[in-house]
């Protein structure tokens, strides 16, 4: 049995294209079955739904062989342990720094000043301010990031944006690009070595049905 780690949203829905270049269809729809562990069209391959941020863990400790998730979501886990054989270029965005009209951010992050960032992307946040020589104060959140700056818990933000329709709504402007985001296929590297022929050929599968995907 081969198990597919998935999230339920964007992933699970971009996903499903690169199965179906495998031959493989899911048979029940994840928005309306309660269940979390879903069959598919072929015996030996199943799919197990998680939370975004578990992929990685899943993958990580053998609860599933493989799985798809964010770039984003891979940096805060570390990726320890994981085979990351595919940019699978779904569920594209990028991450910003973002901040009210009227924040003087170029003050903010002269050299040898201080800011404030809320973001639920400690990881990624920390480094990127590093890198800038920057000295930030991060509080970690775990949603509703924009929020922060309105109610004068933050400065600023760092978090995904993809149609800028949140940030607008918010009155935040996008004041740094941090990285672009797009999702991959991690693998348990011991699932790889007992499992080789089925995994490998969802990886040939997925690799084909992407446009331009990058083998690393
Ligand atoms: O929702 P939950 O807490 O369960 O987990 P999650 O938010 O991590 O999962 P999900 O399904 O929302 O996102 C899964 C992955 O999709 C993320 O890890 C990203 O790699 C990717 N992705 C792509 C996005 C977006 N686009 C995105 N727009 N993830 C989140 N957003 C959010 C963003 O955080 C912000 O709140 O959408 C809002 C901004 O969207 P715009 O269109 O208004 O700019
Ligand atoms: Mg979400």
């Amino acid at each position: 049995m081969i198990t597919l780690a998935l999230s339920k949203g964007r992933i699970f829905d971009e996903t499903l294209p690169l199965l179906a270049a495998a031959g493989i269809e899911v048979t029940e729809d994840p928005e309306t079955s309660r269940k979390l562990i879903l069959p598919t069209s072929q015996p030996g391959v199943r799919v197990v739904l998680v939370r975004a941020s578990d992929v990685p863990t899943y993958v990580e400790y053998g609860g599933a062989d493989l799985g798809v998730t964010g770039k984003d979501v891979l940096i805060e886990h570390g990726g320890a342990g994981l085979y990351q054989p595919l940019d699978l270029r779904i569920a594209r965005c990028h991450m910003a720094v973002a901040a009210p009209a009227g924040f003087d951010y170029a003050r903010a992050v002269r050299q040898g000043s201080r800011i404030t960032v809320a973001t639920k992307y400690t990881a990624i946040a920390r480094e990127f301010f590093a890198d800038k020589g920057v000295h930030v104060d991060l509080i970690k959140l775990y949603g509703s990031m924009e929020l922060a700056p309105l109610t004068g818990l933050a400065d600023a933000i760092v978090d995904l944006v993809s149609t800028g329709k949140t940030l607008k709504a918010n009155h935040l402007v996008e004041v740094e690009h941090v990285m672009d985001i797009s999702a991959r296929l991690v693998v348990n590297q011991a699932a790889l070595k007992l499992k080789t022929d089925g995994i490998r050929r969802i990886i040939d599968a997925f690799a084909a049905a992407v446009p331009q995907a990058e083998s690393v």
